[in-house]
């Protein structure tokens, strides 16, 4: 009987294979809100995709979103990161909706682009920084609102707004002077002439602003005379002011000379030419009038008309209540429009990849086959089991065992 010992030498190798990648697309909702700047009405209308909206028209608003229950297990691969926005805006022109994702860390930005029916957009925050499973759970979201056309202010104080004093008599007044919910601007439409709109707010902002003073040119034939004079309208250069140019409401900083805008001056509404424009920078007070919302119209405006300090008092000095009267027949209109945005659903939609363990049966050699041996002599065998597992299953044990070993016979 020959005695034979089998010393095995186990090396297990380890094949690393791309095989058993599971790739996953998942959407999540937020299910938890917080006010960071106040303007969203119903926050959590934006949970679902339900055709129940928040919305804005309040230049500044931020909201946040979070409790996506993002949940990835660390050793997933994070391949894509969106930011879902269903909504749409009523004016596209003058506004720009943010949308903000969070990382754990730190805030990035994107602006979504502007639908005017309601739009389903994914924002790819894919290359905002390098995502992995724990930055992806501590996903939260914010939509910022900015209307460049309204919102940031648009008078100085030194601008008139026309008034209805009472049922015989407008007037012009100041910003401050005026009486929410109590106070009618008198607004010009070019198909239902003036109309009265009550001023639902007037809003101060307090800060730095680019002002832009337009003068025109006026005149009016009065019998054989004709009146020439110039007037002035100042405004932020954010605000939008409708000009025959472009029949359509542009800001006024846009505005050029030789532009067109609408006047209305001694009973007549008529064009006058842009002769000159200065802008500078003014520090203090712009009031944004808010009138009542079925009076927002795109193609109606205030009456309004700027003067220096100086010439206010000069002037009130001079003509008294019965000025303001005139100054009426001087204003410039323009356009002052409520845009709101709406928004649907704010989701976050992940692509992972998790590898999943997959099980092949270890392949096994023996070197060398065939050995002869003498009574008493031990043979070495070299045994090679390679584990054919991909890499996601780790270590295994492998048990050899019934080494049932044949003597040729010859
Ligand atoms: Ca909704």
């Amino acid at each position: 009987m020959i005695k034979r010992t089998l010393f095995i030498f186990l090396i297990a190798l380890f094949l690393l294979k791309t095989a058993g990648a599971a790739d996953y697309i998942v959407i999540y909702n937020a299910t938890s809100t917080t006010t960071i700047t106040s303007g969203w009405t119903n926050p959590t209308y934006a949970y679902a995709s339900d055709n129940l909206r928040t919305y804005t028209s309040t230049s500044g608003a931020e909201q946040e979103y979070s409790g996506y229950g993002i949940n990835i297990p660390s050793g997933a691969t994070i391949n894509k990161v969106w930011v879902g926005l269903e909504g749409y805006t009523t004016d596209a022109a003058y506004e720009e909706l943010y949308v903000k994702i969070y990382d754990g860390t730190a805030w990035y930005t994107k602006i979504v682009t502007d639908y005017s029916s309601e739009t389903l957009q994914w924002i790819d925050f894919t290359t905002s920084t390098t995502w992995t499973p724990a930055k992806v759970n501590s996903i939260k979201t914010r939509i910022y609102y900015y209307y460049s056309g309204g919102g940031g202010g648009c008078f100085p104080d030194n601008t008139l707004i026309l008034v209805v004093l009472n049922s015989t008599h407008f007037g012009l007044k100041f910003p401050y002077e005026i009486r929410p919910g109590k106070d009618y601007a008198v607004i010009f439409h070019p198909k239902y002439g003036f109309l009265h709109a009550l001023i639902e707010e007037v809003i101060e902002h307090t800060g730095t602003w680019e002002l832009v003073k337009i003068t025109v040119n006026k005149n009016v034939q009065i019998l054989n005379y004709t009146l020439s004079w110039k007037d002035t309208l100042i405004l932020t250069s954010n605000h939008l002011i409708f000009s025959p140019s472009y029949n359509t409401k542009i800001p006024a900083g846009e505005l050029k000379i030789g532009d067109k805008l609408i006047d209305y001056s001694l009973g007549m509404l008529k064009e006058v030419e842009i002769v000159d424009i200065e802008k500078y920078d003014f520090e203090g007070k712009v009031y944004d009038i808010k009138l009542e919302e079925e009076y927002q119209l795109p193609d109606s405006g205030l009456i309004a008309i700027s003067f220096s300090k100086e010439q206010i008092e000069l002037l009130n000095n001079f003509f008294g209540y019965s000025w303001r009267i005139f100054r009426y027949l001087n204003g410039i209109g323009y356009a002052i429009v409520k845009v709101t945005y709406y928004v649907d659903w704010l989701p976050v939609r992940i692509n992972y990849t998790i590898q999943e363990c997959i099980r092949a049966n270890p392949s096994i050699s023996i070197i060398p086959e065939n050995q002869e041996g003498n009574p008493g002599q031990t043979l070495t065998y070299t045994v090679n089991v390679t584990n054919n597992d991909n890499a996601v299953c780790g270590a295994s044990p492998f048990n050899l065992s019934g080494s049932e070993l044949s003597r040729n016979t010859w």
